[in-house]
C-alpha cells in the first residue's frame, strides 16, 4: 500500500464503534499513528468508541508513514473520547500505547514499555520494561528479550519457561483463553501478556 502523510495507514481504524473486541492478533509493520487507532465519529464525547476490549494481541514494531522508521510510540491510539468501560488486557507491545486523560481505560496484565502514567487510566498487574503505574505492576527490563520467546524474530511469541510475566497476570480480569487458544489460568496463577504457560 502506498500513501502520503495525510492518509491513514493503520492496520485497524475504529471510528465510533460500540462493544468491539480486538483479540488474538499479531500485528507487524502497521503504518501511520498506530496499529489500532480509536477515534470518535463526531465532535462530542457521545460519539466516541464505547466499551472497547483489546486483549491477547502482540504489537510488533509499527512504522512511520512512507518510511521504514519505527514509531517512537503508538501501538494503540487510545482515543480522545472513548466512553464507557474500555479494557486493554493481556497484550504485549514493543511500542507504548498513546492514551489520553479524557478516555477511561483499564490497562491490566500487559507486557511492554510503560513510560508515563496517564491520569485517566487505571493500571494494574502490568509487566513493564520501564516503570510501574498501579497496584501489582512490576518492572522487568528484560521482559521483551528474545531469549524469553520461541522465535521473536519470526513472530513466534510463545513464552519460554521462567518468563518474567509467568504468574503475574490479573486474577480478577483475564481472557478465558490465550493467543493460541490455551485456557487460562494454567499453573494456578494467570500470566501477564497474551500467552499462558505453567
Ligand atoms: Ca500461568
Amino acid at each position: 500500500m502506498t500513501g502520503n502523510n495525510l492518509s491513514h495507514q493503520e492496520c485497524i481504524y475504529v471510528n465510533g464503534a460500540e462493544k468491539l473486541t480486538i483479540s488474538r492478533n499479531i500485528f507487524w509493520k502497521c503504518r501511520g499513528t498506530s496499529a489500532i487507532n480509536f477515534t470518535q465519529s463526531g465532535p462530542t464525547a457521545q460519539e466516541g468508541p464505547r466499551d472497547m476490549v483489546v486483549e491477547n494481541n502482540v504489537f510488533e514494531l509499527g512504522l512511520e508513514p512512507n518510511t521504514d522508521k519505527p514509531l517512537s510510540a503508538g501501538s494503540i491510539q487510545g482515543c480522545l473520547q472513548c466512553v464507557g468501560t474500555n479494557i486493554m488486557r493481556n497484550n504485549l507491545w514493543l511500542q507504548e500505547p498513546i492514551l489520553y486523560p479524557q478516555a477511561k481505560w483499564l490497562v491490566t496484565a500487559n507486557v511492554g514499555p510503560i513510560t508515563s502514567c496517564n491520569s485517566g487510566t487505571t493500571y494494574r498487574y502490568n509487566v513493564s520494561t520501564s516503570r510501574t503505574c498501579g497496584s501489582g505492576d512490576i518492572v522487568r527490563t528484560d521482559a521483551l528479550n528474545a531469549s524469553w520467546y520461541e522465535d521473536r524474530a519470526n513472530h513466534k511469541w510463545r513464552y519460554l519457561p521462567g518468563h518474567p510475566a509467568a504468574g503475574r497476570g490479573d486474577p480478577a480480569s483475564m481472557p478465558a483463553i490465550d493467543l493460541f487458544g490455551t485456557a487460562r489460568p494454567l499453573g494456578g496463577l494467570p500470566d501477564a501478556g497474551p500467552v499462558e504457560i505453567n
